[in-house]
């Protein structure tokens, strides 16, 4: 397979200017048939051929202006349709056959359940018809569907509805989407659904008309979404200034989905575990993330459907902005500090992972393989931080000021990321060329901080130090601008007021340093009193910081810092050091800190939820983010013990904590109650690794719930006590409640192979082999692969290499069959080299079994062979 550069990109011969599509959906094909009304581009080649896309098609006639073109008019390529003679315009029609019954790869049209759906995003629409599969190419789509009245009632694509027809036993709808989109943003839906349905005013005063279709047994479950739905509307009118600019806006939702969903033109496709809820069925998180991924999507209707991207390459000018917004809508909705800690845990496990990895790439790519591989944490977070970073330079205001622009300027356009900050730049007279690293450079880079205090000057001098890793082809890089926003706190635990020398790195509003040298010096003046450094609060920037601070400091920060990011961050540092000196497997916290924890368990001021997130200790992945030779069995080990010692010093705490917590209150899925049940449940969980009355408060709390997140808390806090048989009599009743609602069943497969008291290889291999799990269905394998190689990491890196040799049978067994699946599954094998010897040799061995495989994928083979390097 051979890679694509952005360097090679060129603007598209042709346009397309109208696209009317025909689907006849018969019993196991269907007919597709194209009309394309096309023109030949201004600055295009005055002979250029015509290239279309095409993938896994079967071509049965080609016409051009009404006229049939014989075969030797025309060329079928592998993956292409050529037409070399062609006038200025002209109109193109296309009939092909498809086999969506066999599709089992989920891209294009395919069957989930008994329903057709698509996924065309990236490169899927190449997959249902020959076409210019690339963003820049926008056109007007109409959709006909033709299929039988009785199996699919219910007929959708985008836009708004214009006609409907009996046709002796089968239904003909049509629908006609008046904005320009590109073909990654078509979708068709037929299927036997319900809806359920509800109204939005929009700001200017227009009606639109709301509709979640899902499959009958799941019709209870759609009312969260359609609340998140309305209040995402809302907001992105209040704070961002965009209006819903169709009569309808229907949501979809599907059990075999290869991601979590997709923002299709006024016909968002959702994976059943990211839309549908209710009470008994769902936690608190599956909650939050169903009303993050509908604003997300929605979100995307601006932000990638009106302006989208110019090729794929710009990625991330519509992920990182969305994923921005809606990180600031839940902020809005929940806690904005917890919504912070939540973001920056991901960027510091899973992102800074991958930009430490064989995998590591810009936030604007050079080149790929196979773009579904780029759909990552670097695009998608990394990204959206980089958008934070923009917020945090401009201010609220300057940056709206920006994104109006940007809106205004660029709409029913396809852009670059460089567009999007030339609108920042252009919005606020401020030249941005320097911080644009942030989008070609790979890598975290790293920033080492060193104060002197001056008690007779009264200045606090503190030099910063930057520099960023080489990654994967990318060597020697040059500073970036890191917005540094920090305080300094005085011996009374207040921040201090200061002045900064030269004023001109810093911006008093925001507290912010700007930092755009490797190394720079800054004085602090007016300094009373020794401080104690609080640096990068909120997160301000993605990166690894370096700056000595003692336990007693760390402590005062988590007890004092104003800025609560900063003081999770400080009990994060204070915890990776006790993890760190409990390597022997011993670890006894002092009374200082036995002390600062026990108030804050008891500190009915603070948000429950922040607290919840103060007492949790850093993941196994986090720490070994944090180590240079990473030895999972150790670190799990020290854990451990840690995690034990804080349950048995606290544990009068725990317990009060958990009964003052404790509520008979119906359920309700409202930030108040989540965070009061966050914290409850995690008083349990250390409560029944204390003593055997915690396994006994859990199995009461189970019987008792009558809703999920609790019952689940009790489920998995089981399962972790290590007392096996009590696991399985709860593991048993869950099933028995439950296997007749697929979702509740994978987050009971999840629960057991992401345990690290459970997820053995040889257990997995059972849970395969269970009725409940198949491999078809992505959220099974992710509930089962997934959770094993991600979460129950000491299994996973079992010494005799069993973990490693089943997630290699997983991605050559999906390999051919759902190639986005078996690719993505890949990412924890990737990681070998930083790792003990004896275990980086046991991983490294499965990558070259996978590779001396014939016929990989493109997406296995590009990650495997950037990962054999
Ligand atoms: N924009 C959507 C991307 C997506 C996707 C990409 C590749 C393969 C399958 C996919 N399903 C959805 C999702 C989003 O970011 O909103
Ligand atoms: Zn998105």
């Amino acid at each position: 397979p051979k890679a694509i550069y952005l360097n090679d990109y060129r603007e598209p011969d042709f346009r397309i200017d109208t696209t009317e599509l025909t689907f006849a959906l018969e019993e196991d094909s269907t007919l597709v048939s194209s009309k394309l009304v096309m023109q030949r581009n201004q600055n295009a080649e005055n002979n250029a051929a015509l290239v279309l896309h095409g993938q896994e098609l079967e071509l049965l006639s080609v016409s051009v202006d009404g006229k049939l073109l014989a075969p030797e008019q025309y060329e079928v390529g592998e993956e292409t349709l050529t037409i070399a003679t062609l006038p200025e315009r002209f109109v193109l029609e296309i009939q092909n056959r498809i086999y969506p019954h066999k599709n089992t790869a989920l891209e294009g049209l395919y069957r989930s359940g008994g329903m057709y759906c698509t996924q065309c995003e990236a490169e899927g629409f190449r997959r249902i018809t020959y076409y210019l599969d690339r963003p820049d190419v926008m056109s007007v789509f109409t959709t006909h569907i033709i299929a039988d009245a009785e199996k699919y009632p219910v007929m959708l694509s985008n836009g708004n509805l214009i006609d409907e027809q009996q046709l002796d036993g089968k239904r003909k709808v049509s629908w006609h989407d008046p904005h320009k989109k590109p073909a990654y943003l078509f979708a068709l839906v037929a299927g036997d659904l319900l809806c359920s349905s509800d109204e939005f005013v929009t700001m200017s005063g227009r009606k639109v008309d709301l509709r979640i279709f899902v499959e009958p047994q799941n019709i209870d479950k759609t009312e969260y979404a359609l609340d998140a739905l309305k209040r995402s509307m809302r907001w992105d009118e209040e704070v961002y200034g965009r209006e819903y600019d169709l009569d309808i806006f229907m949501i979809v939702a599907v059990d075999d989905f290869n991601m979590g969903a997709m923002e299709n033109k006024g016909l968002n496709i959702f994976n059943s575990s990211c839309v549908l809820a209710n009470p008994a069925t769902a936690t608190d998180a599956a909650y939050q993330r169903i009303e993050a991924i509908v604003a997300h999507e929605y979100f995307h209707n601006w932000s990638g459907n009106r302006v989208t991207c110019r090729d794929w390459f710009q990625l991330s000018l519509k992920e990182g902005f969305t994923v921005f917004r809606d990180a600031s809508f839940s902020a809005d909705m929940h806690s904005a500090t917890v919504k912070r800690i939540e973001d920056a845990n991901i960027m510091r496990t899973v992102q800074f992972a991958e930009d430490g990895g064989p995998m590591a790439h810009p936030v604007q790519p050079d080149s790929f393989i196979e773009i579904s591989n780029f759909y990552t944490v670097t695009i998608y977070e990394k990204g959206a931080e980089v958008v934070g970073m923009i917020r945090k330079i401009l201010g609220t205001e300057g940056f709206r000021k920006g994104s109006d622009l940007y809106f205004e300027r660029h709409d029913g356009q396809a852009v670059t990321i460089y567009d999007f900050v030339a609108a920042m730049e252009d919005a606020n007279g401020v030249d941005l060329t320097l911080f644009k690293r942030w989008y070609k450079q790979a890598g975290t880079p790293r920033v080492s901080a060193e104060s002197v205090y001056d008690a007779a000057a009264q200045t606090l001098t503190l030099t910063l130090r930057q520099m960023c890793p080489d990654t994967p082809g990318q060597t020697g890089k040059l500073p970036m601008w890191i917005p540094v926003q920090l305080g300094l706190i005085g011996g009374d635990g207040q921040d201090m007021a200061v002045n900064v020398e030269p004023a001109s790195a810093w911006t008093a509003d925001s507290q912010v340093l700007h930092l755009t040298e490797a190394e720079q010096t800054f004085v602090f003046h007016g300094v009373t009193e020794q401080p104690v450094l609080s640096l990068f609060r909120d997160f301000s920037a993605p990166v690894k910081v370096e700056c000595e601070q003692s336990n007693e400091e760390l402590l005062f920060l988590l007890q004092n810092d104003s800025d609560g990011f900063n003081r999770w961050d400080a009990g994060q540092r204070l915890m990776l050091n006790w993890i760190r000196s409990a390597a022997d497997s011993q670890f006894e916290l002092t009374d200082d800190a036995r002390n600062a924890f026990a108030s804050l368990l008891a500190d009915e001021s603070l948000d429950p939820a922040m607290v919840s997130y103060l007492l949790t200790l850093p993941s196994e992945a986090y720490i070994a983010e944090f180590s240079d030779v990473v030895d999972p069995a150790a670190i799990h080990k020290a854990r451990k013990a840690v995690q034990l010692a804080l349950a048995e010093s606290l544990q009068a705490e725990f317990i009060a904590c958990y009964q003052r917590l404790r509520s008979d209150a119906s359920y309700q899925p409202v930030a108040a109650d989540m965070a009061a049940r966050s914290l409850k449940n995690l008083a349990l969980s250390y409560w029944v690794k204390a003593d055997a009355s915690g396994l006994q408060q859990a199995e009461r709390q189970y019987t008792a719930a009558d809703n999920m997140t609790d019952q689940m808390a009790a489920l998995v806090a089981t399962v972790n006590s290590g007392d096996r048989a009590q696991a399985q009599t709860l593991l048993d009743r869950f099933y028995a409640q439950w296997s007749g609602d697929a979702l509740v069943v994978n987050q009971w497969l999840s629960v057991q192979a992401g345990s690290a008291e459970m997820g053995t290889a040889d257990y997995i291999r059972s849970l395969l082999q269970h009725p409940a799990f198949d491999w078809r269905n992505p959220n099974k394998v992710r509930s089962v692969i997934g959770a094993f190689a991600n979460q129950a990491l000491v299994h996973f890196h079992a010494t005799d290499g069993s973990g490693y040799e089943l997630l290699a049978d997983a991605v050559l067994r999906l390999n051919e069959a759902n190639p986005q699946i078996a690719s993505r599954l890949l990412g924890p094998l990737t990681k070998w080299k930083r790792l003990v010897p004896a275990q980086s040799q046991l991983m490294k061995a499965q990558l070259e079994r996978i590779m001396a495989q014939g016929n990989l994928s493109k997406d296995v083979y590009e990650v495997v062979s950037k990962s054999l390097i």
